[in-house]
């Protein structure tokens, strides 16, 4: 079998990827290692910026983001028992969008099973090959037997654990990476929101979250450890936690009932350099991770798609290879600064094991002077609508 671009992974990145591509008339196969449903069940980011926005209507899969998703014009800071609004919109003109991943990655499956392009699920083994040649090609065994698509290029979109990265020979690549002391606990519930925006907070007993999925279901985190276990955190307890966090005003307007998702998330920052070896390219979690608290991750695989698109389009449709050689360096130029961006709001907002009384005052007055100054909170608010592509 032969296609154009074979791409790994079904994750938001490759559908993203895959759609833009085939809509530019160029083919792909997605080779998926897990089923449908698998891909369907994590439970994952919740904020798009306005650039993701943009890049799921080109994609043509923006409807139903459009009617259901939440538009978002500021987020709280919240710490010693205050909380402060960050007019988003009216520091920077932008906003975001509240829409989860879940339903991005579905609505991307619909359309890409009613264009008739092809995914291949549960294919095991999957290996690059030859990537370093002008005649790269994919193996692959399904149902026991081994299948080869040979292609021009390769798109790694298969995520921190994936094949692509570890298919690179390792003088090749160079990794840099942090790994924080906690992790994030996070529910679904279906209840309303405790506010109508989002609400980060800072306490002395750790971080919490209060996000969302739609007006009546709720996404709420706490700051937890990395030894915790989901048979440790009853819904009674985590609801306990998460009020005892936030200030008074904003805990008496959580409204509980039964979570029916629960899990432990640990808490990363990681970049592989560069992000292509000849005619592999990574893209999204494949090469970089971020810890969600600047709700950064797939925001970047967003920008990571926009660009290495943009360069296969040109390859195909103008004849010329200059946008895809400068792949790399333009992804990495937006990652690493999602990177900062990412461990800065986490280093602001969680409790270390080293956070003394010291500590703990010197994070409320960087909090104190973000909220009053102009200056500090539409840096903020830049950030986090999403630097330009
Ligand atoms: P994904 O979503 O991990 O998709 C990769 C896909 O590749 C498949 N795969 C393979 N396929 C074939 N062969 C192999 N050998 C393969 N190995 C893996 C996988 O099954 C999967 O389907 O990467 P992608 O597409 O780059 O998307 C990135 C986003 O998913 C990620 O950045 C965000 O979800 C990160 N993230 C969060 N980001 C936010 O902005 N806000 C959040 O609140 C947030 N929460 C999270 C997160 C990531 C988490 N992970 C990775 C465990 C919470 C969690 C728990
Ligand atoms: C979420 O809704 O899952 C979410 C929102 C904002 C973040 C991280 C996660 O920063």
């Amino acid at each position: 079998m032969r296609t154009q671009v074979v791409i790994i992974g079904s994750g938001p990145s490759g559908l993203l990827l895959g759609q833009l591509l085939a809509n530019s008339g160029i083919d792909n196969v997605i080779l998926e290692r897990v089923d449908r449903n698998y891909v369907l069940g994590r439970v994952r980011a919740g904020v798009l910026e306005q650039g993701m926005v943009d890049l799921l209507d080109e994609a043509g899969v923006g409807a139903r983001m459009h009617a259901e998703g939440l538009p978002h014009e500021g987020i709280s800071l919240a710490f010693d028992n205050r909380r402060h609004r960050i007019d988003l919109h009216g520091l920077t003109g932008k906003r975001v969008m509240v829409y989860g991943q879940t339903e991005v990655t579905h609505d991307l499956m619909d359309k890409r099973e009613a264009a008739g392009l092809t995914t291949v699920y549960e294919a095991k083994n999957v290996q690059p090959h030859d990537f370093d040649t002008a005649s790269p090609f994919v193996t692959y065994e399904k149902d026991g037997v081994t299948h080869r698509i040979d292609c021009d290029f390769i798109a790694g979109c298969d995520g921190f654990h994936g094949v692509s990265r570890k298919s690179v020979p390792q003088e090749a690549i160079r990794t840099y990476e942090r790994a924080y002391p906690f992790g994030w606990l996070g529910i679904l519930a279906e209840v309303p929101p405790a506010d109508h925006e989002l609400i980060y907070a800072n306490h002395p007993r750790g971080f919490a979250l209060c996000s969302m999925r739609s007006e009546h279901r709720s996404r709420y985190y706490v700051q937890c450890s990395l030894d915790d276990k989901i048979e440790d955190w009853s819904d009674e307890r985590f609801w306990d936690e998460l009020r005892r966090r936030l200030p008074k005003e904003a805990a008496e307007r959580v409204t509980t009932g039964p979570s029916f998702e629960k899990s432990i998330a640990p808490l990363r920052s990681f970049v592989a350099e560069p992000m292509q070896f000849g005619r592999l390219s990574l893209v999204g979690d494949a090469a970089h991770i971020v810890p969600p608290t600047g709700a950064k991750g797939l925001n970047l695989a967003a920008s990571d798609v926009r660009y290495l698109y943009s360069g296969l389009r040109e390859y195909y449709l103008d004849k010329s290879s200059v946008g895809l050689d400068a792949y790399s360096g333009k992804a990495l130029s937006r990652v690493w600064k999602a990177v900062r961006f990412s461990w800065w709001m986490t280093t602001m907002l969680h409790r270390f094991p080293d956070t003394d009384a010291f500590g703990q005052r010197i994070q409320e007055a960087e909090l104190d002077y973000l909220v009053h100054s102009q200056v500090a909170s539409a840096s903020l608010a830049e950030n986090y609508v999403g630097l330009p592509y």
